[in-house]
């Protein structure tokens, strides 16, 4: 036998040896816990900025303002809660606390509160649990009110006003704490105790996922654009799984101004698609009005954002195609169980799990087909490993390799990545076959790949 075919028969013969030796797939690197995962799964989540500055017209308050500026006319936490739900987002987090210091609970730690008759936080906790909806919490470490702020006591301060919201209101999906920190009415600026802060959470809710600049549940992005970079890794080192999630206002202000109006659909889309189209969650905020509602135009604009998601991605025009591995024996081989065709199905715990650190999947079309938008998901829970994917498509007379290793269809994929080919190729595709190539730091472990038409009817 020659030595190339040998080689080849020994390499093809080590590798179903592996694969029957191993029939299930091993996690690579950081995986997310099962929190993580869940919260990742949520994919679209609400932020309510409310408070003060809602009725006195700026984004940071100085934390002098009465206590009475603070006066919704009408307010109906339900009606957020019946918002979010209509727009498919499973979760709201609140502003209990913003820079201002003012606590939407009656804390026992400031004298700078709504009144117990006006429990806002007890009010949106139990609008979400009747809604469906999981609550989450936004409490400001930076506080321009509190008299021990810039003090090592503040530190105690704010986790005992941690301990009574989580205590007293909790549990939270996630727990928002924001990076800013400026100076208090001493002019010093807090040294946050964020081993106290953290620790302070997870003892009390150990399935709240944290979120700060750098996690430990999530991190942020990096800009208030609600844009991941097109290259995102939920793992950090070695040894972190920290997800990006993207926060972003539908409106120009966090908070609700009487002469802003919300972003259109097509800017949601466009976030969405930068958002949870490269492996972030998208962190939407919607702020009340000063009622205590959300406008009739923002809530318009929410349920169109969502109407038109459902209409690009209620029709995947893979289903139902075939599986060719007979050109790419070494590429096609994968783990007993968890063969390509799972990546047609919608369930989420199927998945094609390779041999080979390049991978290659080969989907026969039923006829010649457009589409301009590929979505695909790596199985996370067993990490996130592909670092290019490359296309090849039937353009009629055989196969034409649309991407290259110096351009390829995308970097990362993660949990989700929407690739819309009229930004990466610059046009739709009309195939009835295309060849996706996967180069991963270990096997790819691919649970979805489908394709969309942005324009059909
Ligand atoms: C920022 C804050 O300073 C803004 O007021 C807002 O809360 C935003 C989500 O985070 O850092």
């Amino acid at each position: 036998m020659p030595t190339i075919r040998l080689t080849l028969f020994i390499t093809v013969a080590a590798l179903i040896a592996t694969a029957c030796s191993s029939p299930e797939p091993k996690p690579y690197g950081p995986v997310p816990t099962e929190t993580q995962l869940a919260w990742q799964r949520m994919e679209i989540n609400m932020f309510c900025h409310f408070g003060p500055n809602t009725f006195t017209g700026v984004e940071w308050g100085s934390g002098q303002e009465n206590e009475e500026l603070f006066a919704p006319t009408a307010m109906d936490c339900r009606q957020w809660a019946d918002v979010a739900r209509q727009a498919d987002m499973g979760g709201i987090i609140l502003t209990a606390k913003h820079h201002d210091g003012f606590c939407l609970w009656p804390s026992a730690f400031s004298s700078h509160t709504v009144s117990p008759q006006q429990d806002v936080l007890r009010e949106f906790v139990d609008a979400c649990h009747n809604e469906g909806i999981k609550p989450g919490v936004y409490i400001s470490p930076w506080d321009r009110n509190h008299p021990t702020y810039g003090t090592p006591e503040y530190n105690t301060v704010f986790a005992n006003m941690l301990r009574e919201v989580l205590e007293g209101y909790g549990p939270f999906f996630e727990q928002w704490f924001d990076g800013a920190c400026g100076e208090g009415p001493n002019g010093k600026r807090q040294e946050y105790d964020w081993t106290l802060f953290n620790s302070t959470v997870l003892n009390i809710n150990p399935n709240t996922i944290i979120f700060s600049d750098w996690g430990p549940g999530c991190r942020w992005v990096g800009n208030e654009d609600g844009r991941a970079d097109e290259t995102c890794w939920s793992t950090v080192g070695d040894s972190c799984w920290i997800p990006v999630e993207a926060d972003v206002s539908i409106r120009p202000g966090w908070f609700w101004h009487a002469d802003e109006h919300p972003k259109t659909v097509d800017e949601l889309m466009e976030i969405y698609y930068n958002s949870v189209g490269r492996n972030g969650l998208l962190l939407l905020n919607v702020p009340p009005d000063n009622r205590g509602r959300i406008s009739a135009e923002d809530s318009a604009v929410l349920v169109a954002f969502k109407q038109e998601r459902d209409r690009i991605f209620s029709k995947d025009l893979a289903h139902g195609a075939k599986l060719h591995f007979k050109e790419t024996i070494l590429h096609g081989l994968f783990h007993p169980g968890h063969g390509p065709k799972n990546v047609l199905d919608t369930a989420y715990h199927t998945y094609w799990a390779a041999l080979t650190k390049k991978a290659m999947i080969d989907i026969v079309l039923d006829s010649f087909t457009t589409f301009d938008i590929i979505v695909i998901q790596e199985y996370i829970p067993l990490g996130q490993r592909v670092y290019d994917v490359q296309l090849a498509i039937n353009e009629g007379d055989g196969m034409y390799c649309q991407t290259t290793l110096d351009y390829p269809l995308c970097t990362t994929v993660g949990h989700k990545r929407i690739i819309r080919l009229n930004e990466s190729l610059g046009y739709p595709v009309r195939t009835d076959r295309i060849i996706l190539t996967f180069r991963g730091y270990a096997p790819p472990v691919i649970n979805r790949i489908a394709l969309y038409n942005t324009q059909a009817q």
